[in-house]
């Protein structure tokens, strides 16, 4: 089977993680947001491509969920002394990822071209996909104010209450994107965050449409367990933009752009009465073993619904 991972930072790389670790690499495409990346002392900076690909190759930093495991600060350190921005922390091991990605893009490759070399460097088997070769920036409005995506996220600390979430127009999905998408069977939706993480993947042209139109299941995995966030401002922008912070409201939000959803066994029974197949499962990932575990459960689920 085919599968393709929606996928945003922490939440959406360990989906992305176990699915890799159970399937044949060749089936397995990754694609991710690229709204949170910016320029940063010069650097072109991914975060959410870095997550997918350091956990793929087991160099994650399981404490902070992003950056690399065992890597020093005496970089970010140096910056502070000198004056410079080190709201962002960029670790030295890290840094290099952002050397080599903004001196390939300086040179005229593309970004798919610069995370294939990248992801090929770092050993990952399985196709990890930018959405676009395009910059493609979330801004956050807050009331008056419109943050560009890190300062709210980073320097912010997500704490001003979030009015609107803005995606660019016109940009465009590179033909990896859309020939993975057109030959999938099964897209999952990781549970990332749906405002931040997998609207942006949606709103690139065309692949809601394509989406909407193509054949294949698509289920999205709740990143909201027991009214709260696993990581991150997701129940906490739920409540800003209306919505209750719960999985039945996840699962509504994404409506009909969904065949399946799974959802935590601590909200189990809050999801029973959608009109759409559902399977409570156990989806928190500690550990290398509940990542294949859950993996494992959710294509058992997609092969069921696949069948009927
Ligand atoms: N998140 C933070 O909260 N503080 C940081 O200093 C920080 C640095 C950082 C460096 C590289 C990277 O790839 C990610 C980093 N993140 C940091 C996480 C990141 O900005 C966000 O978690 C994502 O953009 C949201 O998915």
């Amino acid at each position: 089977m085919k599968v393709v991972v929606l996928a945003g930072g922490v939440g959406g790389a360990k989906l992305a993680d176990g699915i890799a670790r159970i399937l044949p690499p060749e089936d397995v495409t990754i694609i991710v947001n690229t709204g949170d990346d910016f320029e940063h002392l010069g650097l072109t900076i991914c975060p959410d491509l870095d997550t997918v690909m350091y956990r793929l190759a087991g160099v994650a930093n399981d404490e902070t969920g992003w950056g690399r495991a065992g890597e020093s600060w005496r970089t970010v350190s140096e910056i502070s002394a000198l004056g410079g921005p080190d709201w962002f922390r960029l670790g030295d091991l890290d840094l290099a990822t952002h050397l080599v990605r903004t001196h390939l893009l300086n040179g005229g490759e593309t970004l798919t071209a610069v995370t294939q070399h990248l992801c090929q460097k770092l050993g990952i088997q399985v196709s990890v996909l930018p959405m676009s070769n395009q910059p493609a920036p979330t801004k956050i409005q807050s009331g008056e104010t419109v943050y560009d995506f890190q300062t709210w996220f980073v320097q912010e600390k997500w704490q001003p209450s979030v009015t609107k979430v803005i995606l660019p127009e016109d940009v465009r999905a590179t033909r990896s994107v859309i020939r993975a998408l057109e030959t999938a069977d099964l897209v999952l939706i990781a549970p990332s965050n749906p405002f931040v993480s997998v609207d942006p993947i949606f709103n690139v042209y065309p692949i809601a449409a394509l989406l909407e139109d193509l054949p294949q299941a698509i289920i999205a995995v709740s990143p909201i367990v027991g009214g709260t966030a696993v990581k991150g401002p997701a129940a906490k922008m739920m409540q800003e933009l209306g919505l209750p912070h719960t999985s039945r409201a996840v699962a509504g939000y994404y409506g009909e752009r969904i065949d399946g959803f799974v959802y935590d066994v601590q909200d189990a029974g809050s999801c029973d009465d959608l009109e759409l197949e559902t399977r409570c499962l156990d989806t928190m990932m500690h550990t290398e073993a509940d990542r294949i575990r859950l993996a494992q459960e959710i294509m058992q689920f997609a092969e069921e619904m696949l069948r009927d």
